[in-house]
């Protein structure tokens, strides 16, 4: 199973080591070839190299579109070497060998990113690359394909200690490698139509990354994990930068980005905005005030939860605040930025990672996320709905007063952010209770109600902030007894989707108590 590399094609974008692997190719009596660019390169470090050119018989043309897409090319890369019909049709067309094909293609990622115009991010997409790239992978049994600068000295190494072969298994290995990053790289050029052409419809689009982080380990210490970016241009946990601490886990990622998908729901201008996430779900959001004044109130929902979780803020991370944070075993913080004085602070807790996203996303934007389930990939757009475009709809006597509606509005934008079935008490822009992820919605409001006694308890307050509160529940009511429990544990306006069966039996228990009641139409499942 063993290859010797007589011939080697070198054809590469990224520069990187590219020099000292054709040196020790040639080393071995390897013939190289290559294309215009890595040629220069490779000529110039004074290596004995042939244009591609000479091997087609056919010049470089069309600006380099078409420099390797040759039959002299693909038939070298994908003879079989011991099939006499494959050898003849080599010989009868003078077709040589390629044993060894390095190969790296334009860099479209870097060009998308760098914000490249519609053209130029074109001209970026690798045709030839991909092709030479796929035919070598193909005939792995014969051919060692190679993608990444990485896998360089692997290769180095082959040469020297196994006299100039490649053994099959890490041919193999390097053939799944190469099929991963072309596969990759058509992923990104679906990404970045998706976004140009603002495309949501899954028929027309794929959904990957490229792996950018291998994780010590998954959501479990015995499971492996990566973190794979798909290059848009949201401002998160995926694009931010860590200023500092470790690198995030797997459950830091997960729950980072649920808190900060959660605060952007408040844009800056409406004012400071916090919200502290333990798996995954919010234990405590608040709203106004000053940005510290917003964070202590997020703390008092659930201060015991709070132990070692995420804290977003939709403002920048002022030393005020920052001060107050480190009184509390952290995990993360992620915010728009940082000063200077809140990082001089948190660097005192240097396990505490810190997150800057240069700013906020737009919740309203369009994209979509996925789940795997077994055997597939669930897909969907992303919940972008905004109770503040929805027509609510009053259904009770009573209408709610403006402060209930305000409370009501920030309730449900924080319920679209809690596992189903989700039920979240607020008060004066402030969570007070929030129940997740149960099987009956019940369970969750008598959850909400219970986490809040325990935090007046906790905060030595006289009743629970549910007296007098608003509640949402992100999905319908089926039953009035739900209601029941939400207005003995105090709430006086509750905001839903409405659209049960039973939407009549359910208003006449709003009525019968007094309770203001508002349908916005409009469900936030999330699971
Ligand atoms: O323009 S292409 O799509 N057409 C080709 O025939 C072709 N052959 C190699 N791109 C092509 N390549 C790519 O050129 C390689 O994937 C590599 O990224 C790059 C190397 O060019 P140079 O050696 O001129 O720097």
């Amino acid at each position: 199973d063993k290859v010797k590399i007589r011939t080697a094609l070198l054809s590469v974008s990224d520069k990187t080591g590219v020099v000292e692997l054709a040196k020790a190719l040639a080393s071995h009596g390897v013939r190289l070839l290559s294309t215009g660019g890595t040629y220069k390169a490779l000529a110039a470090a004074g290596l004995e190299v042939t244009d591609v050119s000479e091997v087609t018989g056919f010049p470089e043309i069309m600006d380099g579109r078409v420099k390797t897409l040759h039959p002299g090319v693909h038939g070298g890369l994908l003879a079989i070497r011991d099939d006499p019909q494959h050898v003849k049709a080599m010989s009868d067309h003078k077709i040589g060998g390629i044993d060894l094909a390095v190969i790296n293609l334009y860099p479209f990622e870097e060009v998308r990113a760098a914000g490249g115009d519609y053209p130029t991010t074109v001209e970026n997409i690798d045709i030839g690359g991909p092709a030479m790239i796929r035919a070598a992978a193909k005939n792995h049994a014969y051919v060692t394909v190679v993608v990444d600068p990485q896998d360089y000295p692997q290769v180095i190494q082959a040469m020297a200690s196994e006299e100039g072969h490649t053994a099959y298994a890490f041919r193999q290995r390097m053939a799944a490698k190469a099929y991963a990053r072309t596969a990759a790289y058509d992923t990104m050029i679906s990404n970045w139509f998706a976004e140009a052409l603002d495309i949501e419809m899954p028929r027309y689009r794929t959904l990957g990354g490229v792996l950018s982080q291998e994780m010590r380990y998954g959501e479990n210490p015995h499971q492996s994990a990566g973190f794979y970016l798909t290059g848009e241009k949201r401002p998160g946990v995926a694009t931010a930068s860590l200023l500092q601490g470790k690198q995030l886990s797997y459950n830091n990622i997960n729950d980072t980005d649920a808190a900060y998908e959660l605060v952007s729901e408040f844009p800056v201008e409406s004012g400071p905005a916090c919200a502290i996430i333990k798996h995954a779900n919010p234990c405590g959001v608040a709203i106004g005030g000053s940005l510290v004044e917003a964070y202590k109130r997020a703390l008092a929902c659930d201060s015991t939860s709070a132990f070692g979780g995420i804290i977003a803020l939709n403002q920048i991370l002022d030393a005020e605040t920052a001060e107050e944070i480190v009184k509390l075993f952290t995990e993360v913080i992620i915010a728009p930025d940082v000063t200077d004085e809140a990082k001089a602070i948190i660097a005192k807790k240097p396990n505490l990672r810190l997150l800057a996203a240069g700013g906020l996303p737009d919740p309203r934007s369009r994209g979509l996320t996925a789940k795997t389930v077994s055997g597939g990939l669930l897909v969907q757009t992303r919940d972008n709905g905004m109770v503040e475009d929805l027509d609510l709809r009053v259904v009770t006597k009573r209408a709610p007063t403006a402060q209930e509606l305000i409370d009501m509005k920030f309730a449900f934008k924080v319920a679209k952010h809690v596992k189903s079935n989700a039920v979240v008490y607020a008060k004066d822009g402030q969570t007070a209770g929030i129940g997740a992820g149960q099987m009956s919605r019940v369970d969750s409001a008598r959850i909400a109600g219970l986490k809040a006694e325990e935090a007046a308890k906790a905060m030595g307050w006289a009743e629970p902030m549910t007296r007098g509160s608003a509640v949402a529940s992100e999905a319908f009511l089926p039953f009035a007894d739900g209601l029941l429990s939400m207005i003995a544990a105090g709430a006086t306006a509750v905001i839903q989707p409405g659209g049960s069966m039973r939407d009549e039996e359910v208003i006449a228990a709003a009525d019968e108590h007094g309770v203001a009641m508002v349908f916005t139409g409009m469900r936030h499942f999330r699971h």
